[in-house]
């Protein structure tokens, strides 16, 4: 059943699908910027995948954050048609001035006291974000789903597998699939481009051994095993299980005694998983995609993102590499709070890191260390210094949401406060300020987190 919020959401989508036909007939380069993770990627791969299909020409640029000096640079170009995809809702006056038509297909907040309903006399600017017709932004669609919306009228269904995959590197996926995520699902399903199935939820279970594989597998949490490659290796040694095997290449009698034993100290860790059929074995598996994705964002191996979603698969090999890198790296940092926890505030806690490996998987660990137990319940900040400035990743739980947090509205108030800028989601959001405003930044969200639960 399409609720009523979402068939309004659906139809401003349609809007920006005939603003792009009428681009791509006219034979205009489409302009697309989007964001560095796997969300992002998604979201420029399904406009990129949707307008090659229906004979139109695009450029894309992958950017960690837009600014307003991002959009101005723009603004030299002579493109008729700008899309910004899971970015764009933040700048949205700078992006009025933008001489072509505008499409946006964003979930994070608008921030408070912009209008979202933007008009300009002498061009479109479609905004399509959930957060307009009171939708969940968070939990029920992300940007590529936005983007897979907005391109919906040409009825590529075999996009719906990317849609997906976006959403599930948001982590929107805790519960499953909800909203306009579960509109998307059973389309994908209805057409044969998403299967759902009964399997072990192992990360990179299709490009990484067991032993990695488990070590590497955070959601959901296997106590004792997840990110401790040692304590999996002897758990496998125990049940006489090859450490060096993929999954799927396991007997029979050796699957079952592993997904009982896995089953006995996480329950959760059997259960659905979304799969894309006819497509290379790495990429079947969304979430396996997805952090594929992310580990080339991290890297800034834009194009190679772009190109395998684009079905070029030239630079997979590496891509795979980056990934088996990325999930050591994330180790490595499970140990690094294992060690050294958190700093703790009254109601908030952060970390901080200077190191460049470290840097590209703060905000991950951040919750996971959270999720383990490693940390307590309290938004956590990751504040990772780049030359004169902090770039900060807070993340919080569904428990403190509860109780009124909003990390979102936080970082953009408090980074303003500091002549930085932020936003984002209520669970998740970031910002970046001076170096030098670091303890200051850190006691007003302290502050502001005690005003939001007290509230
Ligand atoms: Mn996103």
């Amino acid at each position: 059943m399409i609720q009523k919020q979402q068939l309004y959401l659906l139809n401003r989508a349609d809007e920006a699908c005939n603003l792009l036909r009428l681009h791509i007939e006219k034979g205009h380069v489409v302009r697309i910027i989007s964001h560095n993770d796997a969300d992002g990627l998604t979201s420029a791969g399904i406009f990129a995948n949707a307008i090659k299909k229906a004979g139109g020409k695009f450029h894309i640029t992958i950017l960690p954050r837009l600014r307003d000096s991002n959009v101005k640079e723009l603004n030299k170009s002579r493109y008729k048609l700008f899309i910004f995809s899971d970015m764009g809702s933040g700048n949205l006056e700078s992006i009025s001035k933008l001489k072509g038509d505008v499409i946006i297909a964003d979930h994070h907040q608008v921030p408070e006291g912009v209008n979202p309903e933007i008009q300009v006399d002498n061009k479109e600017i479609i905004h399509v974000n959930p957060h307009i017709f009171n939708i969940d932004g968070t939990k029920e669609v992300s940007g590529s789903g936005l983007s897979y919306l907005s391109v919906h009228g040409y009825e590529y269904y075999e996009l719906a597998g990317l849609a997906l995959t976006g959403a599930y590197g948001d982590m929107q996926f805790k519960n499953g699939p909800q909203g306009i995520n579960k509109l998307i699902l059973d389309e994908g399903v209805a057409n044969n481009t998403l299967v759902m199935k009964n399997e072990l939820k192992l990360a990179y279970a299709n490009t990484q051994t067991l032993d990695k594989s488990i070590t590497y597998t955070y959601t959901p949490i296997i106590n004792g095993l997840s990110g401790d490659l040692e304590k999996t290796r002897i758990f496998l040694e125990e049940h006489d299980i090859p450490k060096d095997k993929l999954l799927h290449q396991l007997s029979p009698e050796e699957y079952e005694t592993l997904k009982n034993e896995l089953i006995s100290i996480n329950e959760d860790i059997y259960g659905k998983i979304y799969t894309i059929p006819n497509i290379r074995n790495e990429l079947t598996n969304i979430e396996e995609y997805s952090n594929l994705l992310n580990a080339c964002g991290k890297n800034k191996e834009y194009t190679a993102a772009i190109s395998i979603q684009m079905g070029k698969y030239q630079q997979m090999e590496y891509a795979k590499s980056l990934l088996s890198k990325y999930g050591s790296t994330m180790q490595n940092g499970i140990e690094w709070i294992k060690r050294e926890g958190s700093i703790e505030k009254e109601n908030i806690q952060y970390i901080y890191t200077e190191d460049k490996e470290q840097k590209k998987i703060a905000a991950a660990v951040s919750s996971i260390g959270i999720d383990l137990g490693l940390l307590p319940d309290k938004p956590i900040l990751s504040l990772m210094k780049m030359d004169n400035l902090i770039k900060v990743s807070s993340r919080t739980t569904d428990n403190m949401i509860e109780k009124g947090v909003n990390l979102g509205v936080i970082m953009n108030q408090a980074s303003n406060n500091f002549n930085g800028s932020g936003g984002g989601h209520n669970i998740a959001a970031g910002a970046t300020i001076p170096a030098n405003q670091k303890d200051n930044f850190i006691h007003l969200v302290d502050e502001m987190v005690e005003y939001q639960i007290k509230k």
